[in-house]
Formats: structure tokens, sequence, C-alpha cells
């Protein structure tokens, strides 16, 4: 995500990720060739056998058959503004930060509210791997083999009211772990929400890791959201509260830029984001611009939730 500032104005256009990725990656190398930054390419290493190692277990009905991005693409050119507004931010700040213990607070328009230890709330389900494209609105993709649980499977066990419209998601406030919330870059907590059908469609993952480990703490350890017909910033991380309430729920980026993100945030090539075009997309690791789907490609399975919808109105 970009902050609204006119000197940012295209600056995804005019400063391609890879570019800045590469310059990046050229700080890198040349600090390991003069004997620092050992850790960084023992995760090149590992992050290679990850990479080439990786057999999903089971193909699902959901699941890409493109590409998969490596390891070290998925884990080191991130969007986690807790800890900092650069992609590589995340992968270099994040290491103080404990995801263990862990508790999820399951609040509001509920038969089974609770404080859940992460542990006990993930027993009752199956983990699944589920390869599934995901689009920033920053017009960049990536193809990431996830392991987690579907989100409805964890709505249901808590057994909503007929009173819950929606769900309200919450990441951790912990500013001592997470440098960038000392910094109000965004209003902290990070809040994010999806309508109560979006929530129980079978798309939508809570993810719990990634190439068949634990998430990595730039990826949002231990449970984020992926929806991945919607942009990328739909998909919370750290996620320490789920509140079923009756209203539309507040979120992040569009208290932060509400010209520029609506709730609904639905993958859309038809409507152009105010400073770029939604048209194209990069696949991060390519160099050419491939055209943006409708819905991220998910249309057949999400498409009817939206009927009768004007796209435009509800960006
Ligand atoms: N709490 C929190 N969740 C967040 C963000 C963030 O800054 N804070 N960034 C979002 C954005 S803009 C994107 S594109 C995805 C990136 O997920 P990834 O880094 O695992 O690829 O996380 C989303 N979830
Ligand atoms: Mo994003």
């Amino acid at each position: 995500m970009l902050i609204k500032r006119k000197d940012d104005i295209k600056s995804s256009e005019i400063t391609p990720e890879h570019l800045y990725y590469n310059r990046r990656e050229w700080i890198r190398m040349a600090s390991v060739a003069m004997g620092g930054m050992a850790v960084g390419s023992i995760m090149s290493e590992n992050a290679l056998a990850l990479t080439q190692d990786y057999k999903p277990k089971a193909k699902g009905p959901y699941d890409t058959d493109e590409k998969l991005n490596s390891y070290k693409d998925i884990t080191t050119y991130n969007n986690y503004y807790e800890f900092g507004t650069d992609k590589s931010d995340p992968v270099e700040n994040s290491g103080s930060f404990k995801p263990k213990p862990w508790t999820v607070a399951v609040e509001g328009h509920v038969k089974k509210p609770a404080v859940y230890n992460l542990e006990d709330l993930l027993k009752p389900f199956k983990m699944e791997d589920r390869i599934y494209r995901m689009r920033c609105v920053e017009a960049w993709s990536m193809v990431i083999p996830w392991m987690g649980f579907p989100l409805a499977d964890l709505v249901k066990k808590v057994e909503p009211t007929s009173r819950a419209k929606y769900v309200a998601f919450e990441t951790v406030f912990r500013p001592a772990e997470m440098p960038g919330q000392k910094r109000p870059f965004l209003k902290w907590p990070y809040v994010e929400g999806l309508r109560l059908d979006e929530a129980m469609n079978p798309l939508s993952f809570m993810a719990t890791g990634l190439y068949g480990k634990e998430l990595p703490n730039q990826n949002g350890a231990p449970l984020r959201l992926v929806t991945p017909w919607k942009y990328g910033f739909k998909g919370i991380k750290s996620i320490i509260k789920i509140k079923f309430v009756q209203d539309e729920p507040p979120t992040t980026w569009n208290i932060a830029a509400p010209d520029e993100y609506g709730f609904y945030s639905n993958v859309n090539p038809e409507v152009d984001h105010p400073r770029w075009t939604q048209k194209t997309e990069r696949r991060i690791g390519e160099f050419r611009k491939r055209p943006t789907l409708m819905f991220n490609g998910y249309a057949e399975h999400v498409a009817g939730m939206y009927a009768g919808m004007d796209m435009k109105k509800n960006y």
C-alpha cells in the first residue's frame, strides 16, 4: 500500500518493484561479500531448499497450477506496516516479534464467545494446503502455497447468531515488538472486515503457514486472513480478535484514504485506483505485465455474492 502523498503519485509506475528489489538485493549481496549479513545468506540457502523440496500434499478445487513464487520472494517482499513501510522492512524488523503463546478473542453476536488459546482453537480443524494467487493493490502479484483451514470452519464452530452480518478482524498492538506501531503510518491497530457470506465462502482461508512451514512473522504469524479474490490489504495479519457485528466494520485503509480504498476491495481491472491502472499486474519475479483478471481469476466462485451490486460504487 502507499500512503497518500503528492510526491507518491504514480510511484508504483515510476519505480517498478523489481528495480527497487534488485537494488536491495544488490546491497545485501555486497554486504555478504564484505562479511556482513551472514544471516541473509543462510536465509537464501534455506529458502532455496524450501522452494525446491516443496510438494503440495493435495490438489484442492481452488488451487491454481501456476508457477509458485519462491519462498524467498514470499518472505522478503512484504507489506506489513507494523514493521515499516518498505517491502524489505518486515523481514528485517520482525525478528523479536513473539507469535507464541497466542490467544484469539471471539466476540459479538456468537453463541460461543471466548478467548481461545490458538492451539485449542486450531485443534478441531484439518490443516490444508492451498495454492492461491494474491494481488496487491499496488499492481503486483504472487502465487503462494498456503497452509491453514477454511475460515468457514471457524465461523461454524463459534456459531454466529442471526444478528451477525459482518466479521471484524483486529491485528495485535505491540509497539515494543512492532517498531512501525510507534509511528502513525496508519491508525493502529490494523483492522479489516468481511461480510458474513464472504467469510463463509469456501475460498476464505485462515493461514497458519506457507511452503508447509509455520508462518514467518513477516507474513502474519501466527494467524492471518487470505481472501484471494480481494486486494492483498484485506488479508489482515497476526489476528488477535474476531468480532461478529451487525454493521459494516471500519477498515484500516478505508480510514487512511477513503477515496482510494473501499470496504469491498474486490480485484477489479475495470475500476482504476485513483493514482494508477488496475488493468495489469506484474508477477513478482517476472518483468512483463499480465492482464489482471476479474476477482483475481476467482469469478466463478465469488461473483454471485455481488450480483446486483454496483462494483464501481462498492469498490
Ligand atoms: N496487520 C497488517 N496486515 C496486513 C498489512 C499490514 O500492513 N498490516 N498489509 C496488507 C497488504 S497491503 C498486503 S499486500 C498483504 C501482504 O501480505 P504478504 O506480505 O504476506 O505477501 O498483507 C496485508 N495485511
Ligand atoms: Mo497490498
